[in-house]
């Protein structure tokens, strides 16, 4: 049985999605987005970092959220979700599928540091506006790339997963503009799945 480490309000959630949509029977350790369990001797065992999500499988275990979903597509359910290797789909599939790590969510991270877990005395207007604006250009992409699309590579896909998150959470801070009409539709797409709504509810 799958086993998902998971904090609430994380890239967890991602995981989660992707295994209600898989129908995928999983068991979930729950913990607090809070240093007493994701720094404890116990959790940094399974993420040096002390971070989630992390996923055992029997005695394999993996971290970062997206080696996590190409496992569980691969390993589990033959490769679901994703476009084949030769399909015309595939390089943007991978595309928007890596975008959300690499460009999208270090803004979202600087954003998260100084308007939420940094006291206000160390909070850095210079710095907020910098990845908020970041956070804008990236996203731009995105919104041109969903015109015409219900999803990114039109079907349901698992860079839904990785990149719709942190669309979601993007727009949870605020940060996706009311001109970004696409993306603004495409984020009340994704909330209206059940399998995201499960992921969301769970805290
Ligand atoms: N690139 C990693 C990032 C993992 C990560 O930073 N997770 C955050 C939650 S979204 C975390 O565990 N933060 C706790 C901390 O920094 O103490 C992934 O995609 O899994």
């Amino acid at each position: 049985m799958l086993k998902l480490h998971f904090a609430p309000n994380s890239r967890a959630g991602r995981i989660v999605w992707l295994l209600e949509e898989l129908e995928l029977p999983y068991e979930i350790n729950k913990m607090a987005f809070h240093p007493k369990d994701l720094k404890s001797d116990e959790h940094r065992e399974r993420h040096p970092l002390g971070r989630v999500p992390v996923l055992d499988d029997g005695d394999i275990r993996i971290y970062e959220s997206g080696a996590i979903v190409e496992y569980v597509l691969e390993r589990h359910k033959n490769g679901g979700l994703k476009p084949a290797v030769d399909s015309s789909d595939y390089p943007d599939y991978l595309q928007w599928f890596h975008y959300c790590e690499g460009m999208v969510m270090p803004p979202i991270n600087t954003i998260i540091v100084q308007t939420i877990l940094l006291p206000p005395e160390r909070q850095d207007e210079t710095v907020l506006g910098q990845a908020q604006r970041l956070l804008a250009k990236s996203l731009a992409p995105v919104n041109e790339a969903l015109e015409g699309k219900d999803y990114l590579i039109g079907d349901f896909s698992a860079a839904d997963i990785m990149l719709g998150h942190s669309c979601f959470m993007s727009n949870r801070l605020g940060c996706v503009a009311e001109e970004m009409t696409n993306l603004k539709s495409y984020v009340q797409r994704i909330t209206e799945r059940p399998a995201f709504k499960t992921a969301i509810e769970m805290q």
